[in-house]
């Protein structure tokens, strides 16, 4: 108390005035009062944002911005940029106008980041030509698995009205390297091709455009039907064809840099060239060839399966692995980081590096679906890290997150949703920077640089992804959550008549003998889709990672745990852990009080006491309910129950799948 204090009064007297704040500048907080010399010979949209930026920020030596197309410029393609200093100041240099703009927002960062700026030899170029937010807005302003409001995308406004925040949007994304960005829900609807929508994108399209930030859509795969008034939407079929051409015609008339088209397909009830028994190549070629005089792809998710006796995680390997080498040369195939779905743990899916000759590209979710929504703090930047341990980054073409941005005011919910926006846009630059270093990075920009809040709080992000693991879903367990919205746990969810890879009790095969789904060769052999080292070791219980035993075995509860524990004490010790890391995170959050301005702390502040309730729920729930099979009792070191599992089996929350819960909705610890 009497330290809060005495930092309190250190911060005052150092003049730091913690004015309130809602989130709502992001990262781009730094004083515009700086009026700096800045040279740029040229104009245009995109240098001109560049250059008032510059003017506005930048605090130090006279800056110029100049194209040049040397051999070093070249190598660096058309993106990429120097930032040299000398001795009348510092250049920016690029064959590109698009890079002298990721130039400038660089060396704005380096002074807010408080980096020396004395000696700066810098080259950069992106790791990816495409690195583009998937958002899951509707038409009517709702967000699939959104948790930050409604839409950002006003549809009944456009394109008369024009919100402000479009422009911050594209803003944002350019400060960190994000250039594309497809506008609507994968489940798409229709309507989005019709001309009145096209003009809206169209007011969209013009408004990033000088921030290098492109336009895609979500395209729904009957449209041809729908909006066109086909009786089929038959790839094969040339009227079909036809109308896609006029269509996309249509569409390079009123957005000339247009990017291309989303499709989700014959997954999850959505139409697609399966219909008429043609494959996924033929229906993404149909729509290449249509892109293809203009310059646009084709991004055609994997993400499909059906209600088989085939184990879910192995289907869109078995759908796709055969179609490898058959997609056009501009289709991109869209796959999830793991097998089946954005689960809080994953190993990557097996289709990386298995399809050698069809460029790939992973989809990550930026949105917390499964991660707790914007009630938790979760920072996802080790998970995405951890994916590209096993996937080398340079065999992928480009890099997709789906969105966690909406309408509330500071932009994602919680104020640290933020940090993996920020976090997904540096790594699709360059997926080398260390999970450390970008939140570093986030939180100097975001709060304040002072180490004595920096090296805690980024401590707090580098262990919350882990802990919400440890408190949900830890040893490789999967899917266990509440039906519909995913927020709580239900690992005892019956629907009758659901599909039953849609029900927990699919994923965690808790029986008497053991828990977790066995996918080694005496299971479904999901194993073998893997290259062999990785499929041997996954395949042995004895090798394989502990963080994945119940992913890929049914292990029984008296399993002996690498640490000589059993199967059954070492869950119960991974929920413990979750829990008290998450009372940890609160405790780091009041020690930091003195440095955060009110408003957002104790936004941030609710969350985590929700957050810590929650993983005593989660803990409780899956505990008490594991524990009626393994009929074992909860080692010494655990905390007892509060809840009663009948009680929790009761919970059901009044939420859709666009909603986050309120703490009132929540069971609460007494
Ligand atoms: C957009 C999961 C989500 C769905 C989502 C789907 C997808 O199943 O729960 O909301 O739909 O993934 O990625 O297509």
């Amino acid at each position: 108390m009497i330290r809060m204090l005495l930092l309190s009064i250190c911060l005052l007297l150092a003049g730091e005035r913690l004015s309130a704040e809602n989130g709502s500048r992001l990262w781009l907080r730094q004083d515009t009062t700086a009026n700096a010399k800045v040279e740029c010979s040229l104009l245009s949209p995109t240098l001109d944002i560049a250059c008032s930026e510059l003017k506005r920020t930048w605090k130090g030596t006279p800056v110029s911005l100049e194209l040049f197309n040397d051999a070093t410029h070249t190598a660096l393609g058309p993106e990429g940029y120097t930032i040299r200093s000398g001795k009348n100041g510092i250049t920016l240099g690029s064959i590109s106008e698009k890079g002298l703009l990721y130039a400038t927002y660089h060396l704005l960062r380096l002074q807010a980041t408080q980096q020396d700026t004395q000696s700066l030899h810098i080259e950069e170029r992106p790791a990816y030509p495409i690195r583009i937010l998937n958002h899951w807005d509707n038409l009517d302003g709702t967000i699939e698995r959104g948790y930050a409001g409604h839409s950002l995308w006003k549809w009944d406004e456009l394109p008369a009205t024009l919100s402000p925040r479009y422009e911050a949007y594209a803003r944002a994304n350019a400060s960190i390297g994000i250039n594309a960005t497809v506008l609507n829900n994968v489940n798409a609807s229709p309507e989005m091709l019709d001309t009145p929508y096209l003009k809206k994108v169209k007011a969209l399209a013009d408004i990033f455009r000088p921030y290098n930030l492109k336009v895609y859509l979500s395209v729904n795969f009957a449209s041809p039907m729908i909006i066109g008034k086909l009786a089929t939407a038959d790839p094969l079929d040339p009227q079909v064809a036809n109308w896609w051409k006029q269509k996309v015609h249509e569409i390079y008339s009123l957005i000339p840099d247009f990017g291309g088209f989303l499709v989700k397909a014959n997954s999850e009830g959505q139409p697609g060239p399966c219909d008429y028994h043609r494959t996924h190549a033929e229906g993404a070629n149909m729509l290449a060839e249509a892109l293809k005089p203009y310059g646009g792809i084709v991004m055609w998710r994997a993400f499909v399966y059906s209600p088989s006796d085939n184990d879910r995680a192995k289907q869109a390997y078995l759908e796709f692995h055969p179609l490898d080498g058959k997609f056009l040369d501009n289709v991109i195939v869209q796959v999830k980081n793991g097998p089946i779905d954005f689960q809080p743990r994953e190993p990557y899916s097996p289709l990386f590096g298995a399809m050698k000759h069809t460029p790939l590209m992973v989809e990550f979710q930026v949105t917390q679906e499964y991660l707790g929504h914007s009630n938790h703090l979760a920072y996802l930047a080790p998970m995405w890290k951890e994916f590209f341990q096993y996937v080398k980054p340079e065999s992928i073409r480009a890099i997709a997150g789906v969105s966690n941005i909406g309408d509330e005011s500071n932009w994602c919910g919680h104020d640290f949703a933020q940090a993996n926006w920020y976090a997904f846009g540096r790594l699709a630059w360059n997926p080398e920077l260390s999970s450390e270093s970008i939140a570093d990075e986030w939180l100097a920009q975001t709060f304040t640089a002072n180490p004595q809040f920096i090296h805690p709080v980024e401590d707090m992000m580098m262990q919350s992804r882990e802990a919400v693991v440890d408190y949900m879903m830890p040893l490789g367990l999967h899917h266990i959550f509440a039906w519909g919205h995913h927020y709580g746990p239900e690992p005892w969810c019956t629907i009758p008549g659901a599909r039953p890879d849609w029900l927990p009790s699919y994923y965690h095969q808790a029986d008497r003998k053991g828990l977790g789904f066995d996918r080694s060769h005496t299971g479904s052999n999901a194993v073998a889709q893997y290259p062999d080292s990785l499929a041997r070791m996954f395949d042995s219980i004895d090798t394989c990672p502990e963080e994945f035993l119940l992913w890929f075995h049914h292990a029984p509860w008296t399993h002996t745990m690498n640490n000589g524990t059993t199967l059954w004490e070492e869950l119960c010790r991974h929920y413990q852990h979750g829990v008290d890391k998450t009372r940890n995170f609160c405790q780091t959050w009041e020690e930091v009080k003195p440095y955060v301005d009110t408003e957002r702390w104790n936004a941030v502040n609710e969350r985590l006491q929700i957050q810590t309730n929650d993983a005593v729920w989660w803990k409780d729930a899956c505990l008490l309910y594991f524990q009626q099979f393994s009929k074992m009792s909860f080692p010494k070191d655990i905390e007892r129950p509060v809840h009663k599992l009948k009680k929790l089996m009761k919970v059901k929350l009044p939420i859709s799948n666009y909603e986050r819960p309120t703490p009132e909705m929540l069971p609460k610890i007494k």
